[in-house]
C-alpha cells in the first residue's frame, strides 16, 4: 500500500483518544498537530493541510459522536470525510470516441501509463482501444511501447524514422479512425521551453483530444502543483494520473496538488507491470490508507474470468460464517489469481485477520508458499472431503498426502490452517462492529461508517 507511513501515523494519532469518553481542548490540539505533522511529512499540500486539521478541531470540539462509537473511530470517520474531499469527487470516463493525449515531464511514467490505460479499457471495457507513439525525442520510445503492449490486443502506431511527431499523430489518427479509444503517447519535457512547447500545442490541436492526461511521478511532492499548472495552461489537462505511488512514502503532495488544478486524479500507477494500474476514485483511495479496507477494489483485482458477482458471493459466503475447505479452495484460488497476498491484503481493512496487514514482507511470502502447497493437497481429496473436513481422519490423510506428493503432516498443518480460519470467520461474524464495517464497505456510497 502505498503512503503506508502516513497511515501509520495517523492511526498513532488516533491513538491518543483511546479509553475516553469525553475529549479535552488539550488533547484536540494534540490530535490535530499530529496529524497536520503526519500529513506534511507525507508531503500533503501546506495550505490544505492546515485546513483539514482545523475543521477536525472544530468538529471534534462541536460535534458529539453517535451513541455506541468510540471517539477514536469517530475521529477516523472525520479524516475519512475530510480527505475525501481534498480529493474531490471522482469521475468516470467512458472510454468511447476518445482521444486521449498523454502529457508530463520527463521520466514520470507516460509511456508506461499509456500502455496500462490501454490494455484497462480494453479488458475492463471490450472496446477497441489503439495507441499512437508520437515521442520523437526518446530514442526507442516506439520499441518500448510495443513491449508493453505485447500479448494484449491494442495496436500500436510509430514511425521510429519520422521526426515530426505531428506527422505521425495524424498519419496514426487516420489508421485508427474505427477504434473507440485512441491514446497519444508524447515526448516528455525536462522544463516546458520554446519549441517542446510548440510541439506539445500542434499535437493538441491536431488531435483535438477530448482528454488531455497528465503523467505525474508521485515522487515530486509539493512541486506537483506548479507543474500541474504549468501543462494546464498549456494545453488544458482533464485528469491527472499519479505514477509510482508503490515507491514513495511522500505521495501525498502529488495527490493533493494537483486537486489544486481542478482536474481529478483518474489513475495511480503503482508499479512497473502493465497491470499495475488502478481506477482512483478518493473515497475507495482513502478508505485504504486508512486502514478501513476496500472491498470494491478488491473486486477490481480479481481477474477477468471471476466476474463481479463471483466476488461479491465470495464474500458473503465468508461473512456468513459457513467455510468448507471448499471456500478456502475458493479464497484462495482467488488470491492466487490476483497474484500477490500483498495487493490483496492492501484492500482489507486492518481489522480483518487480526492485522494481518502488517505482516513483514517475508511473513507474507511464507503464507503465499502455505498456499501454494494448501492448493495442491487439496487437489487429492474428493469434493466430500473438501466440504465435510471433519471425515478426514488418519487413514484418508494418508491417502491424500501420497497423492500430493507431500509429508502427513502438511495435509495436518492444512487442516489446522482450515480450522483457524473457520474460527476467524466466525469470530468475525459475531463481531458487531466489523459487520457494520463490512456492510458500510460493500455499499460505499452510503459512507463509511457514518
Ligand atoms: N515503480 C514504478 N515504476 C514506474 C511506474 N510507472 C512507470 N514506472 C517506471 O518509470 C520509468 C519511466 O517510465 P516511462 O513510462 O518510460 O516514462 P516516460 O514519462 O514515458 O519517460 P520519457 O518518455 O523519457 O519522458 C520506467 O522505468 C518505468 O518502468 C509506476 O507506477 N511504478
Ligand atoms: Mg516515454
Amino acid at each position: 500500500m502505498a503512503l503506508e507511513g502516513l497511515k501509520q501515523r495517523i492511526i498513532g494519532s488516533m491513538s491518543l483518544l483511546k479509553g475516553k469518553r469525553v475529549v479535552d481542548e488539550e488533547t484536540i490540539k494534540e490530535l490535530s498537530k499530529q496529524l497536520r505533522r503526519a500529513l506534511l511529512e507525507a508531503d500533503f499540500n501546506v495550505r490544505q493541510t492546515k485546513e483539514l486539521t482545523e475543521r477536525i478541531e472544530r468538529r471534534m470540539m462541536e460535534e458529539d459522536p453517535l451513541p455506541g462509537v468510540k471517539l477514536e473511530t469517530h475521529a477516523m470517520n472525520m479524516m475519512y470525510t475530510e480527505l475525501v474531499r481534498i480529493l474531490g469527487p471522482p469521475r468516470d470516463i467512458r472510454p468511447r470516441n476518445e482521444t486521449v493525449l498523454m502529457v508530463g515531464l520527463y521520466g514520470q511514467g507516460k509511456t508506461t501509463t499509456t500502455a496500462k490505460i490501454a490494455d484497462w479499457w480494453r479488458r475492463k471495457h471490450g472496446v477497441k482501444v489503439a495507441v499512437i507513439e508520437a515521442d520523437v525525442h526518446r530514442p526507442g520510445a516506439f520499441q518500448q511501447l510495443t513491449q508493453l503492449l505485447e500479448g494484449t490486443n491494442v495496436e500500436v502506431y510509430g514511425e521510429p524514422d519520422e521526426n515530426d511527431a505531428k506527422t505521425i499523430v495524424r498519419n496514426g489518427l487516420k489508421k485508427f479512425s474505427s477504434a473507440d479509444v485512441v491514446i497519444i503517447d508524447t515526448a516528455g519535457r525536462d522544463s516546458l521551453d520554446g519549441d517542446l512547447k510548440q510541439e506539445l500545442i500542434d499535437i493538441a490541436n491536431i488531435a483535438n483530444a477530448t482528454e488531455r492526461f497528465l503523467v505525474i511521478d508521485a515522487q515530486v511532492g509539493q512541486a506537483a502543483g506548479p507543474v500541474a499548472q504549468t501543462f494546464h495552461d498549456l494545453v488544458g489537462v482533464t485528469g491527472t494520473i499519479i505514477t509510482k505511488l508503490d515507491g514513495t512514502a511522500r505521495g501525498g503532495g502529488a495527490l493533493s496538488a494537483v486537486a489544486t488544478t481542478g482536474a481529478p486524479i483518474v489513475f495511480v500507477g503503482e508499479g512497473e507491470r502493465i497491470n499495475d494500474l488502478e481506477k482512483f476514485e478518493s473515497d475507495r483511495f482513502i478508505s485504504r490508507l486508512l486502514g478501513m479496507g476496500d472491498i470494491k477494489g478488491l473486486i477490481d483485482l480479481a481477474p477477468e474470468d471471476m466476474d463481479e458477482q463471483e466476488a461479491m458471493r465470495l464474500t458473503q459466503r465468508l461473512m456468513s460464517g459457513r467455510f468448507t475447505l471448499t471456500d478456502m479452495y475458493a479464497q484462495m484460488e482467488m488470491t492466487s489469481k490476483i497474484g500477490t497476498m500483498d495487493k490483496l491484503l492492501s484492500h482489507l481493512p486492518d481489522s480483518m485477520f487480526g492485522g494481518m496487514n502488517n505482516m513483514s514482507r517475508g511473513q507474507k511470502q511464507q503464507m503465499q508458499n502455505n498456499l501454494d502447497q494448501y492448493r495442491v493437497i487439496m487437489d487429492s481429496m474428493t469434493q466430500e472431503e473438501k466440504d465435510e473436513p471433519v471425515l478426514l481422519k488418519s487413514s484418508r490423510i494418508r491417502r491424500i498426502a501420497r497423492g500430493s506428493g507431500v509429508e502427513e503432516k502438511a495435509v495436518k498443518d492444512l487442516l489446522g490452517h482450515w480450522n483457524k480460519s473457520k474460527k476467524m470467520m466466525r469470530g468475525m461474524k459475531g463481531n458487531r462492529k466489523f459487520r457494520r464495517q463490512m456492510q458500510s464497505m460493500m455499499d460505499l456510497d452510503d459512507n463509511i461508517g457514518m
